[in-house]
């Protein structure tokens, strides 16, 4: 990408949950932007929203819409990701696509800056911002993959955003209902048959299930995480499941090494890895938790502990933002790393 003083940044799916967040992280991260183009279906267009204290009005996307753009930010979904990005690619835009269209495309790079940065410079127009929980999982595992990783078994409390504002909406409308409340027909996902109340509750289930037993976000766990740490055939057991809470995804991550490992040495190397903050004082009952992440670009590490009976393993609590680390504010770093090498 060439150099500029400023430059011009769309934004498709603006008016959605994480649209809204990517305006949000351009502005708090002081991105150079010399042009805001926000666009959505011609549904949303028409809509106002503030950029830097000014108002800016979201256009219908179109061919039209993406000329002379830099840089396409994209959260519409994978079937607009799908229709959209050759098109803004064909406008000359590098599109950094927040949904799955891409990710798993051998020669579209999935980057989480903190971790492989230099996966992005490789890009052929599109770059894939991962999914949301293995986004914070592998800011959190990276920093220890000098311990030699062999295995990673991971739970997940997903909030509801990570289903849209309608989840959001849900949700409290159940809890207002209180404990004896009707179900909304949102949960466990939208568009299937049978639904179980949200509120008061735990669901073993964020997205669809697959043939193998597992859902889609949890082989989403399994496929990213090896692309991006570039290791195929990592051992990564996952289960997501789904809480009442409205932002912030947590984790219980257990990692086994190829040797004998201290809680120390972990505590040791995420203190210094970039992203990460450590919050690990138990007796002052100082842990990671949705509510601290919430609001915040950074992943949130805790109650770092060695397996009681494997010293190959360190068992750890991890939380961030789903809708900001886990796709905005990610995004928006991407964009910094094309900016900064002018390329
Ligand atoms: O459920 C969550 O907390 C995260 C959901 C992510 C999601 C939901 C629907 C479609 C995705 C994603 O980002 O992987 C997609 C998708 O793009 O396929």
């Amino acid at each position: 990408m060439p150099q500029r003083e400023g430059y011009t940044v769309a934004v498709l799916g603006a008016t959605g949950a994480v649209g809204r967040r990517m305006i949000w992280s351009l502005e708090q991260r002081g991105f150079p932007v010399r042009e805001l183009r926000p666009l959505a279906s011609p549904r949303s267009a028409g809509t106002e929203l503030s950029f830097r204290g000014q108002p800016v009005r979201v256009e219908a996307v179109s061919p039209e819409a993406f000329a002379g753009v830099d840089i396409a930010l994209f959260s519409a979904g994978a079937t607009a990701s799908k229709t959209w990005a050759p098109v803004a690619v064909e406008a000359g835009a590098v599109v950094i696509d927040n949904s799955s269209a891409y990710r798993m495309e051998p020669d579209v790079p999935l980057v989480v800056p903190e971790v492989n940065a230099e996966a992005a410079y490789a890009h052929h127009g599109i770059i894939a911002n991962p999914n949301c929980s293995t986004i914070q999982l592998m800011v959190a595992v990276a920093p220890l993959r000098d311990l030699g990783i062999e295995r990673i078994i991971v739970t997940t409390y997903q909030a509801v955003s990570g289903m849209g504002q309608k989840a959001v909406d849900a949700l409290l409308d159940e809890v207002a209902q209180g404990p004896d409340g009707e179900a909304t027909t949102l949960f466990p996902v939208v568009a299937q048959a049978q639904h179980h109340p949200m509120a008061f509750n735990v669901l073993p289930q964020c997205d669809v299930f697959l043939d193998n037993g597992y859902t889609k976000e949890e082989m989403k766990l399994v496929n990213e995480s090896r692309k991006i740490l570039g290791m195929p055939d990592l051992a990564v057991t996952p289960t997501a499941v789904r809480v009442p809470v409205l932002y912030g995804h947590s984790e219980a991550v257990s990692v086994t090494f190829a040797r004998s490992v201290t809680a120390e040495e972990v505590r040791d190397r995420l203190g210094r890895a970039p992203g990460v903050v450590v919050v690990d004082d138990p007796e002052r009952a100082l842990y990671p938790h949705p509510r601290m992440a919430a609001g915040t670009g950074e992943t949130y590490v805790g109650r770092i502990r060695r397996d009681l009976f494997d010293e190959r393993t360190v068992n750890m609590f991890v939380v961030a933002d789903n809708l900001l680390k886990g796709a905005a504010w990610n995004a928006v770093q991407i964009a910094e790393l094309l900016i900064q090498r002018g390329r």
